[in-house]
């Protein structure tokens, strides 16, 4: 059995109003909020905790946070402020690990498997971590400690705010059993309720269905949930994500059914694909070009080529056409959407390392063309 691993989830709390009242502490237990303004159909970025009293949450539209706390403060988001905030808590983090992944400018997980510092204890680093955030940064985090990525982010949220939670190895298999599978990552209400109509409530509900009924009510999301529900999850803390694939797509208002219109759309994927790809051009190079076709019954095709070595410019029009030509009689129906992407391989020396989430959010991400529908334009 390999040794379990010691992962940090730190979340912090309220982010951008805590930065805000950080700031400006005059605004200390005033209902506060960050977002765009009511009077210009602006939405709530997030709320203190005194606004949250009032209902306002994320991504209510600010003009129904000011009817539900008529006191409420709304301000303009700053950004760039956050960022250096948040570059300050990757700072601080850096003392115990190099293995940190971003989620968000407030949000990351940290493996201190192999850390030294405070007698190789997690919880501890942790505390230490919270002590620090507050005395150099004057900002509240939550932390949750536990051997994988999925119980560490639970955790953070167990005595938010101001909370830490732990939960060693040894607790996990009674932890799950009582844990909502609300709490899991990736159910939201319609998981949720088709969970609740298999009489399904808690991970340890969930324990009693087999893996071949969670596969065929779920999909591939249904291994997750068998593993989840056992508070298993074995994926790494990955410090730099290494884009596999780069590629835009378009969705037709109206479905096309004829070629050269087609073309016409991929010669503008192209050129979205082009500007795309030279943010990242220096630390990646294309190693195939790809073409998406998705028809009018949702069925989907994709037909990909190398890239040759004979100088050829990988956006060569000419060459996506004859892939879209190529592949669209396999279905020979009406289009819906039309993609174009490249699978990519890094370049040596690619200083990824440096990748973060203060460059380009892109870089976060781990797109392929399977990735959720994004417009070219
Ligand atoms: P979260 O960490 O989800 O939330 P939070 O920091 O506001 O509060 P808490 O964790 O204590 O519940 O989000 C981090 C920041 O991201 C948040 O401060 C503002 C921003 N954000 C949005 O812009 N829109 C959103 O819908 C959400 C949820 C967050």
């Amino acid at each position: 059995m390999p040794e379990p691993r010691k992962i940090i989830h730190i979340d912090a709390d309220s982010f951008y109003a805590s930065v805000e009242t950080r700031e400006n502490p005059q605004l200390q237990g005033v209902p506060l909020a960050v977002g765009g303004a009511a009077d210009r159909r602006g939405v709530i970025a997030t709320a203190n905790y005194e606004a949250r009293k009032f209902g306002v949450r994320s991504a209510m539209a600010s003009s129904r946070a000011m009817t539900q706390c008529p006191g409420l403060l709304i301000l303009p988001p700053r950004f760039e402020l956050y960022r250096e905030v948040s570059s300050h808590f990757h700072h601080i983090f850096r003392q115990y690990t190099d293995l940190i992944e971003p989620l968000s400018l407030d949000e990351a997980f940290l493996d201190v498997t192999q850390a030294s510092h405070c007698q190789g204890s997690a919880t501890l680093i942790a505390r230490e971590i919270r002590q620090r955030v507050r005395e150099e940064l004057g900002l509240v985090v939550s932390a949750g400690i536990a051997p994988n990525k999925f119980l560490a982010k639970v955790a953070s949220d167990w005595n938010k705010p101001d909370g830490m939670f732990t939960i060693t190895p040894e607790q996990v298999a009674g932890f799950v059993l009582e844990l909502p599978v609300k709490k899991i990552n990736g159910v939201g209400q319609v998981t949720a309720k088709k969970l609740r109509k298999l009489g399904v409530v808690t991970c340890g509900d969930l324990q009693s269905l087999p893996l071949e009924i969670l596969a065929m009510r779920f999909g591939k999301y249904g291994q997750r949930l068998f593993d989840v529900a056992r508070g298993r999850d074995h994926r790494q803390v990955q410090s730099s994500r290494v884009r596999k694939s780069i590629s835009v797509e378009h969705t037709f208002v109206e479905d096309i059914d004829n070629i050269p219109a087609m073309m016409m759309s991929m010669e503008d994927l192209l050129v979205e694909l082009k500007r795309r790809f030279g943010k990242i051009d220096n630390r990646y190079f294309p190693v195939k070009r790809v073409v998406k076709i998705k028809y009018n019954d949702f069925t989907q095709t994709t037909l990909e080529e190398p890239i040759g070595g004979s100088g050829e410019a990988w956006h060569d029009v000419a060459r996506f056409h004859r892939l879209l030509t190529t592949a669209w009689p396999r279905g020979a129906k009406p289009v819906r959407l039309l993609g174009a992407g490249l699978r990519l391989q890094p370049l040596a020396g690619d200083g990824l390392g440096q990748l973060s989430l203060f460059g380009d959010s892109e870089d976060e991400q781990s797109p392929g063309l399977d990735s959720s529908p994004r417009s070219a334009g």
